[in-house]
C-alpha cells in the first residue's frame, strides 16, 4: 500500500451518474417559474447542496421568493429527482467502478463516501451498495457544502483517519477545492481532472489502483 489507507469517493458523477435526473427534476422547477436552465447551468450544480443550487438558478428569476417558496420548490425537486432515482438498479453500477473499489478493498483501504446529497442512502441502495463502506458523510450531517471542507472532514473523521492519509476522489471543481482546503490530495474526474488543483487528473476510474500503489 502507497501513501493513502483511506480512499473518500464524491457520490454523483464518480460512483454513479444521477446527472440526468438532477437535471429533469430543476428543469420541471425552471420551466414552472419561467426561468432559463441548460447544460451549463446544470454543470455549476455539480458538488452543489439543493438549496445552493437553487440559488443559482434563480440568478436568472426577475421576481423575488419568501423563504417558505424557495423552500417549497427545492422540496417539489427533490420529489421528481426521488421518483425519478426509482430507476436506478444494481445494473447503474459500472463493474469498472465496482471492480476497482474491491481490490483497494483488498489491499487493506479504507473506503468513504464524502457527497452533498441528501440521498445518499438511498441512491446506495438502489446501486447495491447499502453497507458496503466504511463511513459515510453526507448532506444529512453537513451544515456547510463544497467548496467548504466540512463533508471530507467529517468523513475521516468517522475513518479515524487525519486528512494527510485519506484521498479525495472528485468529478467537481467545488470538490477539489474542498479536498484543497482540508489539506486533502486529490484525484479528478472529468471536470475536475481538468481543472488543475487535483493532485492527480484520472483517466478512468481505475487509474486508482496505480495512484494508490495496489
Ligand atoms: P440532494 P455529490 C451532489 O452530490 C450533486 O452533485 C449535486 O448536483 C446536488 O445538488 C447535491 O448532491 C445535493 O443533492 O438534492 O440529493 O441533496 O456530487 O456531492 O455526490
Ligand atoms: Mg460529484
Amino acid at each position: 500500500m502507497g501513501k493513502y489507507t483511506g480512499i473518500i469517493f464524491d457520490l454523483d458523477g464518480v460512483i454513479c451518474f444521477t446527472d440526468k435526473y438532477h437535471y429533469a427534476a430543476w428543469k420541471t422547477v425552471a420551466d414552472k417559474l419561467g426561468v432559463e436552465f441548460n447544460e451549463t447551468i446544470n454543470n455549476r450544480l455539480r458538488g452543489v447542496s439543493r438549496m445552493d443550487s437553487l440559488e443559482i438558478i434563480l440568478e436568472r428569476y426577475d421576481g423575488s421568493l419568501s423563504a417558505e417558496e424557495k423552500e417549497a420548490l427545492a422540496t417539489e425537486k427533490n420529489e421528481l429527482y426521488k421518483k425519478l432515482l426509482g430507476n436506478m438498479t444494481p445494473a447503474d453500477l459500472s463493474p469498472e467502478v465496482k471492480a476497482t473499489m474491491d481490490a483497494l478493498r483488498a489491499a487493506g483501504m479504507k473506503l468513504a463516501i464524502g457527497s452533498s446529497s441528501r440521498n445518499t442512502k438511498a441512491i446506495l441502495e438502489r446501486l447495491g451498495l447499502a453497507g458496503y463502506f466504511d463511513a459515510i458523510s453526507d448532506g444529512t450531517n453537513i451544515t456547510r457544502s463544497k467548496p467548504d471542507p466540512q463533508v471530507f472532514l467529517m468523513a475521516a473523521d468517522f475513518l479515524h483517519m487525519a486528512p494527510e492519509s485519506c484521498l479525495v476522489v472528485e468529478d467537481a471543481e467545488a470538490g477539489i477545492a474542498a479536498a484543497c482546503a482540508g489539506g486533502f490530495d486529490s484525484a479528478g474526474l472529468g471536470e475536475a481532472a481538468q481543472c488543475g488543483r487535483a493532485t492527480y487528473a484520472m483517466k478512468t476510474f481505475a487509474d486508482l489502483k496505480a495512484i494508490c500503489g495496489v
